[in-house]
């Protein structure tokens, strides 16, 4: 079998999303998810100008090999761009082999671990009541695990929270955001202490700091929400300096999280050889592709350190589809996030894999289960986006 030819596809059904579709010579097609949030026509224009010309006539099986020969080959390593635009080649190549061995992708990956993946959902409110409110919502659905966020007195808005709840865009572009670690370091245990009064102990609580605090900071938050024992505390500060976790680890036994944005290993070394994290974030579309995160999963194995895929609705059902795989089939998996996609972008996507008795499951179809639907994507034209910004109660840019 070759590749034949390779197409880039970007559209909005409700957000931006860039596809990768692969073809060869025997009319079996792989597709693959590349969409970068607010930067997506960089991606699209690396893999057209640059990575699909490498790519014809090669043997679509050959994962590892053109794994490599993207990577090493470009000389110019790591960076969301280059990673993204690679990542959807290895997907798309690892669904044409499910396809035509005939075979859900999880069977290639050392097959079912478990009997579903656990999911979490994202719960937010403008103030505590109402955050504690929606959480019942997720509980009431069957989700065994809810992420919350809450707005905080005195500013008028923050990450995680929208007038919108089931459905609602994680990084949506406003006026800039206010923020004030101060304000926030006060209210965020209060939120778990009403959850966890209204629901007890047996649901997992998660929540998402969003790159805001300082180290000491973590420590302090990490510290102060112990006694409602969350799943897990992310992304508490940027992970930059890793060596930085080192400080927040030795004043808090709260689980931590980080690692969405990272794109290859090196991001995260230290943090895995140090026991400095218990859960990674990182998923196919940021991290390369299926083949280099199976053998971070197995690194970070011996480290003790668990998967926790990032799952927000910027990343696309085809990058949702590989990592239910992967989820599946790894030894030490620990969750997967699952944001529900808005209707109109679930019928641009049509996918095997669907929620059942509190979990998630890949579903059955050859590779990893989930198509594209070209016509019905062409309704729905690219439209440029940018993340949110956030500055510091003075006017100071701060990391949103
Ligand atoms: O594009 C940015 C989003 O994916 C991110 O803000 C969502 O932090 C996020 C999460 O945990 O889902
Ligand atoms: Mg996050």
């Amino acid at each position: 079998m070759k590749i034949k030819d390779a197409k880039v596809f970007v559209c909005s059904p409700g957000r931006n999303f860039v596809t990768l579709k692969i073809y060869t010579d025997e009319g079996i097609y792989g597709l693959g998810d590349c969409t970068l949030n607010g930067r997506e026509l960089a991606v699209a224009s690396y893999l057209t100008d640059h990575l699909i010309p490498c790519l014809i006539g090669r043997d679509p099986f050959q994962t590892e090999d053109i794994w490599q020969y993207l990577y090493r080959g470009a000389y110019w390593r790591k960076g969301p761009v280059t990673m993204s635009a690679i990542a959807a080649v290895d997907m798309a190549l690892w669904d044409i082999k499910g396809k035509a061995l005939n075979t859900p992708l999880y069977n290639l990956l050392g097959g079912k671990s478990r009997t579903g993946v656990m999911v979490y959902g994202h719960a937010n409110g403008r103030d505590i009541p109402e955050t504690v409110d929606e959480v019942g919502k997720f509980i009431e659905m069957g989700y065994l695990a809810v992420r919350a966020q809450s707005g905080v007195p005195g500013l008028p808005g923050t990450y995680g929270v929208s007038k919108d709840k089931m459905f609602y865009e994680p990084a949506e572009r406003g006026p800039e955001n206010v923020w004030c670690s101060e304000k926030y370091l006060l209210q965020a245990p209060k939120l778990f202490e009403a959850l966890r009064l209204r629901y007890g102990d047996d649901v997992h609580l998660l929540h998402d700091a969003h790159h805001r605090l300082t180290p000491i900071q973590a420590a302090r938050l990490g510290k102060d929400l112990e006694p409602f024992h969350l799943f897990w505390l992310e992304d508490a500060v940027t992970a930059e300096l890793q060596e930085g976790f080192r400080l927040i680890r030795q004043h808090t036994t709260t689980p931590l999280a980080v690692g969405e944005i990272f794109d290859t290993v090196w991001d995260a070394n230290l943090l895995i050889t140090e026991q400095l994290i218990d859960y990674l974030r990182m998923t196919v579309v940021r991290g390369g592709g299926i083949t280099p995160l199976k053998k971070i999963a197995a690194f970070a194995e011996m480290y003790h350190v668990q998967t926790g895929c990032h799952g927000a609705t910027d990343l696309s059902p085809v990058t949702m589809g590989a990592a239910l795989h992967f989820d599946i089939s790894v030894s030490n998996f620990g969750i997967q996030e699952y944001m529900r996609h808005a209707k109109e972008t679930d019928e641009v996507f049509p996918h095997a894999y669907f929620f059942k008795d509190s979990y998630l499951h890949p579903g059955e179809k050859p590779g990893h289960g989930v198509e594209y639907d070209e016509k019905l994507a062409a309704k729905f034209p690219y439209e440029r986006a940018y993340l949110p910004v956030n500055r510091k109660l003075d006017g100071t840019m701060w990391n949103w």
